[in-house]
């Protein structure tokens, strides 16, 4: 298998990227199962054409019989195969991801320890927002690190909520499995847990204009203690001496976009 990467690289199935989280594992079996079942229908359906080439070959075969057929035997295949594929495929798909949308992605954490995080993509980064000492967004002591710079600790679970300063963007962390849009005129949200720390990245997944190919973010995830030294170790958004600058826009960057956090049911 290893072989195969080399020469194949960016292949899902081949060669996934480190699957870092709580839930990642649902959308992989997800994921899995299609495989699986899409490839034996597909060698069904490749080895019948091929038997049947053989079969009613022309040598065998060398003249055309004219024949209608059984109507009611061709409806009855016809229903019986199409049933099987709508259970088979349609039906166990739309339950498993049921049920993970039930039990885990939108099952919203509660509670203290969670991490709650703004971001608002713009046409071409990710501005990323954390509320600060006083734990409310919005307000002076909030903390913007660099565009495209987000850190999150580990075995915390962590809340996004997302709008676009602009146009639709996605917000994909391909080591969580996950993504969520990033609409113009509504606040979205999602939640992730990492189980390893390291440095991973995240991308844009929602084509939006000309650069989109460099909406790439740097995502850290490390213990608490290194999150919190973080925190502490990133400017307040307004420091003393530009108290002044609320609205300025700096070189296209943003500044003061933070919304009240959306409390979810
Ligand atoms: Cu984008």
């Amino acid at each position: 298998m290893d072989k195969f990467k080399k020469f194949l690289p960016g292949i899902w199935f081949l060669d996934p990227p480190k699957d870092i989280s709580l839930d990642g594992y649902r959308i992989d079996n997800v994921i899995q199962y299609t495989d699986f079942v899409i490839t034996l229908y597909f060698g069904i359906v490749v080895a019948a054409i091929i038997f049947f080439v053989w079969r009613y070959n022309s040598r065998k075969h060398p003249h055309a019989v004219h024949d209608h057929g059984n109507q009611k035997k061709h409806l009855y295949v016809t229903v019986a195969m199409g049933l099987l594929v709508f259970f088979s495929i349609d039906v166990v798909i739309e339950s498993m991801s049921f049920k993970d949308l039930k039990e885990a992605f939108w099952n919203f954490p509660k509670g203290k320890d969670v991490v709650r995080i703004e971001i608002m993509p713009q046409q071409y980064a990710w501005n990323i927002r954390y509320p600060g000492e006083d734990d409310v967004f919005g307000t002076d002591d909030d903390i913007v690190p660099p565009q495209n710079i987000l850190h999150i600790p580990v075995n915390t679970p962590i809340v996004v909520q997302l709008t676009t300063y602009d146009v639709i963007h996605s917000l994909y962390l391909p080591n969580f499995r996950y993504k969520q849009d990033a609409t113009p005129g509504m606040v979205t949200a999602m939640w992730f847990q990492a189980k390893e720390t390291g440095n991973f990245e995240f991308a844009c997944a929602e084509l939006c204009g000309n650069s989109h190919f460099k909406m790439k973010g740097y995502l850290t995830v490390e213990s608490k203690d290194e999150f919190d030294n973080w925190i502490a170790s990133q400017e307040p958004e307004v420091s003393e001496d530009d108290e002044d600058d609320w609205g300025d826009e700096d070189e296209g960057v943003p500044t003061k976009w933070a919304w009240q956090w959306k409390e979810l049911k």
